[in-house]
């Protein structure tokens, strides 16, 4: 048996996203997904539209006791969840109380079962009015967002000291509605594509200003035991794993790519994040980086994604992250299963890698299970079922999967036990 033991006050956790389960937004995505264009495509694809429509999703806009109970009993001291910024601003510079009153509640329901809430402002959904404008490709967009980032923090501010501005808003958001235009887009091409990256960098150094701001005034004046300096700021990005080639050509080219996807934002902006949350899936071995097949054996796959599973690849993307000198929250790392086969061992192999990382002198503060539930997957619809609990979408019944327990158990522990398997 071997022992991997976490540092003390190592958070324990998962996350979710407003539009994948709270179920009923109207927001651009949810205009999209039920466009006429949208639903002809699906047809075409012989795909049933129902499923590729959000709808009520996991209800949990109303079930999210329910759901912070299931989270409490597997032993959670963090979780993290989005504000859906349609529900807060729904009309341009109009904000809605009662929509704050909710999270306000939200978070409560959270600090009483023990387990600290980190707030994402943003995750890939925008108001109507806001993507009429073009979203993040209008210039002002940096403003409009700060405006919403501020009303929402200024109103709970007490109770929540992490705050994410953007969820994988420059790789995977920027792709999929500029590059692929798979997602919904307001216009196509590399050009859109670095504009809308260059926006949302200043739509996050504005927005890290004003927060901190809001808690400096208020630790003059209030009780709260959040302060600027203890109150942390951050962005959350998709890194992937590109393995090692020993050829010239094809470690420049990976070099490059590695610059320009995983580290883009944080090399340039090192002054305005307090931390860096990292989502890591997978490896990618794509043929422009030469096939790595003698350096990289092949993994398991995710199916219900496609993704090729490579745990080790963890290790390297976070010791890559430390050179920017930050602390690191996993804020994602997951799978698709929904038979629950792979996702124990998945959960544990890549727990191994981030304690050798933190061994090794990574600041490495929490883990957070990519998701609490299965929930709507964006362009897959509901078939990949990535949560720790299984979602009935017919009854809306939670029932935990067995992995779940397992993982648990390390949360309680704050380690890991393993069969000699490594
Ligand atoms: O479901 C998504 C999430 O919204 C962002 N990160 C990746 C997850 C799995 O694809």
């Amino acid at each position: 048996m071997s022992i991997y033991k976490f540092p003390d006050g190592f958070k324990w956790g998962s996350a979710t996203s407003a539009h994948q389960i709270e179920g009923n937004n109207h927001n651009d995505w949810s205009e999209w997904e039920s466009s006429p264009e949208r639903i002809a495509q699906l047809k075409k694809e012989g795909k049933t539209p129902s499923d590729f429509i959000s709808g009520r999703a996991c209800d949990s806009y109303n079930r999210y006791e329910e759901d912070f109970d299931i989270a409490k009993k597997l032993n959670q001291n963090i979780h993290r969840f989005s504000i859906e910024w349609s529900r807060i601003e729904p009309e341009e510079g109009k904000f809605d109380f009662e929509a704050i009153k909710h999270y306000q509640r939200l978070v409560k329901v959270l600090r009483d079962r023990g387990m600290e809430p980190m707030v994402t402002l943003w995750h890939f959904t925008n108001p109507i009015w806001f993507a009429e404008k073009g979203g993040f490709l209008n210039k002002k967009s940096p403003e409009y967002f700060t405006r919403y980032a501020k009303y929402v923090v200024d109103n709970l501010k007490d109770e929540v000291g992490l705050w994410i501005t953007f969820n994988e808003a420059l790789t995977v958001y920027a792709g999929y509605t500029n590059l692929t235009a798979i997602w919904p887009s307001r216009g196509r091409g590399i050009l859109n594509f670095l504009r809308m990256r260059r926006n949302i960098s200043k739509a996050h150094v504005l927005a890290y200003r004003e927060v901190k701001k809001i808690y400096d005034v208020s630790s003059n004046s209030s009780q709260s035991f959040l302060t600027s300096h203890n109150v942390m700021v951050g962005i959350t990005e998709n890194n992937v794993y590109v393995p090692d080639t020993k050829n010239f050509w094809t470690i420049l080219v990976r070099r490059m790519y590695k610059r320009f996807r995983n580290f883009y934002f944080f090399k340039e902006n090192t002054p305005h994040y307090d931390f860096i949350g990292l989502n890591y899936y997978h490896i990618s071995r794509k043929p422009f980086f030469g096939e790595n097949k003698k350096l990289v054996s092949k993994q398991e796959f995710m199916k219900e994604m496609n993704w090729e599973i490579y745990p080790e690849g963890i290790y390297h993307v976070l010791k890559d992250l430390s050179k920017f000198k930050k602390p690191i929250f996993i804020t994602e790392n997951g799978i698709a299963d929904g038979a629950d086969l792979q996702r124990e061992k998945f959960i544990k192999d890549h727990l191994r890698w981030i304690w050798q990382a933190i061994q090794d002198g990574v600041d490495v503060r929490g883990y957070l299970y990519w998701s609490l539930l299965d929930n709507f997957e964006w362009h897959l619809g509901f078939k990949p079922r990535f949560g720790l609990v299984e979602i009935d979408y017919a009854t809306l019944e939670r029932k935990i999967r067995p992995s779940a327990y397992e993982y648990a158990k390390i949360c309680r522990e704050n380690e890991l036990k393993v069969e000699s398997l490594y």
